[in-house]
Formats: C-alpha cells, sequence, structure tokens
C-alpha cells in the first residue's frame, strides 16, 4: 500500500514540479521557435507515458497484492496485447521524431542572404571573425597560428585581409539578419552555444561546423561553450549583443583597426 501510495506522489509531484519550476528556458531571442515547439512535444509525450506507465504500477501493486492463496496466472503469450503495445509504442516515438525532421530540415537550409561569420574556440576563450568591406571571409588553417595569427588565416589570400579578428571580446550581430556562423575549433572539442539563439553546434578541430539564425530582438546574451573542454570549461563565456542595424554598422565603422592587415602588419 505505502509503495503504491509513493508511487502516486512521484507521478502527480513531477507533473507538479514541472507547472511550477521556476526553471525554464530563457526567453528566446531567435527565429528557432520550432526548436522550443519539437522539444514541448516530447515533453508531452513523455510526460503522458510517464504518468500513465507509473499510475497503472501503482494500481496493479494495490489491485494484485499479497494475499494468503491468492496465486498469479502464467500468460507467456498475447498476440493483440503485443500489437497493441507496439503500435502505440511505435506511434509515440514517431510523433517524438517527426518534427525534429521538419526542424532540422530547416536547420540545415541555410538562408541566401545569410552572412558568413566565424566563431573559433579555444581552450578558454572565443573569437570572432567577421567579414569586411567585400562580404568574404578568407581562408583559414589551424597550421598557421601563431601569436600575431591567433586564428590562422591565410597570408595571402585577398579575401582575408579586411577580415576582423575579435579576439577574446564581444560579438555583435544586427538583428533581424540572418548570419551562418562557421564554427572553427584549434584545440579540442568545443560547442558554442547561446541559450537564446536555441541552435547550438559542436565545433571539431580540424573541420568546420555551421548553424545559422535569424535574431530576433536586440539585448545582450552569454554565450556559453556547452562541450566538457578541459578544466577551464566553466570560465569560457562570452557575450553576444544583438544591436539594431544602424548601432551595428557604427561599430563596425570603428573596427578597421582590427582588420587581419592591421593586425599582422610589422610594426
Ligand atoms: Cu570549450
Amino acid at each position: 500500500m505505502a509503495v503504491a501510495l509513493i508511487l502516486v506522489v512521484v507521478a502527480l509531484g513531477s507533473v507538479l514540479f514541472h507547472l511550477v519550476s521556476p526553471w525554464w528556458w530563457t526567453p528566446i531571442a531567435s527565429n528557432w521557435r520550432f526548436i522550443d515547439d519539437t522539444i514541448i512535444i516530447t515533453f508531452w509525450i513523455t510526460g503522458l507515458v510517464f504518468v500513465a506507465v507509473v499510475l497503472f504500477m501503482a494500481y496493479c501493486i494495490y489491485r494484485f497484492r499479497h494475499e494468503k492463496g491468492r496465486t498469479a496466472a502464467y500468460e507467456p503469450e498475447n498476440k493483440r496485447l503485443e500489437w497493441w503495445l507496439t503500435g502505440v509504442t511505435g506511434v509515440g516515438v514517431a510523433a517524438m521524431l517527426a518534427p525534429g525532421l521538419f526542424v532540422w530540415n530547416q536547420f540545415i537550409t541555410v538562408p541566401e542572404d545569410a552572412t558568413n561569420i566565424e566563431v573559433v574556440g579555444q581552450q578558454w576563450q572565443w573569437s570572432y571573425r567577421l567579414p569586411g568591406a567585400d562580404g568574404k571571409l578568407g581562408m583559414a588553417d589551424t597550421r598557421n597560428v601563431s601569436a600575431d595569427n591567433p586564428l590562422g588565416l591565410k597570408r595571402d589570400d585577398p579575401n582575408g585581409q579586411d577580415d576582423i579578428i575579435i579576439e577574446g571580446g564581444e560579438l555583435r550581430l544586427p538583428v533581424g539578419k540572418p548570419v551562418k556562423a562557421l564554427l572553427r575549433s584549434i584545440d579540442v572539442l568545443h560547442n558554442f552555444y547561446v541559450p537564446e539563439f536555441r541552435a547550438k553546434m559542436d565545433m571539431v578541430p580540424g573541420q568546420v561546423s555551421y548553424f545559422w539564425l535569424t535574431p530576433t530582438r536586440t539585448g545582450t546574451f552569454e554565450i556559453l561553450c556547452a562541450e566538457l573542454c578541459g578544466v577551464g570549461h566553466p570560465h569560457m563565456r562570452g557575450t553576444v549583443m544583438v544591436q539594431t542595424e544602424q548601432e551595428y554598422l557604427a561599430w563596425m565603422q570603428e573596427q578597421s583597426e582590427r582588420t587581419f592587415a592591421r593586425l599582422s602588419a610589422p610594426n
């Protein structure tokens, strides 16, 4: 009896905790509302199944509790029940996976007018590279990394000369403009994550991964590393400031000192 009651309390308490919990997502600041919707669908399905299974278990424990002389009926095979369970489980799993496929299709279909930016992770800081006036990022290779070339740009690539390099500082983005974030790591696995943007992606040494987003509101948001990357992992933080287009363009004007050509010029 006590076990059955505890199970009922666990099931109802979990639902109550979910409903009144102060811990919920940060307010969204990107176009990825579909990701939230997908997670909510998963919450509903797993929540309903969890409550149904635990309450059913509590019922069975109470209803079929031990009594003198009562024996269990042995039923090794029940085709009808198995079909039912297989069907319901199959529909539940498909309902959880199918929305994700639609979202993934959007996630990997980058809008043509998206601006390429680069985010580079290293133990334990973030750096960024923005295309200059030509709108193109120059090529880079981790083998080129040196004290005056922290992101390893190719020195003879003309596209890279006006690239703006921001080392360990603050990333800025204009609101309402799609951005394709190209992600590189120059040492170990990192993961570029801004909770308000929802999108996140691993950064793998030796390859360029990416995701895209459109910031939907201005504000300053925290950048976190979401991949355990060594003892400094919890300190690997940064900020991204989403600004109006005028503010962003005004800031861009002031960045001419930070071009790759300037930074790597011999003093
Ligand atoms: Cu990291």
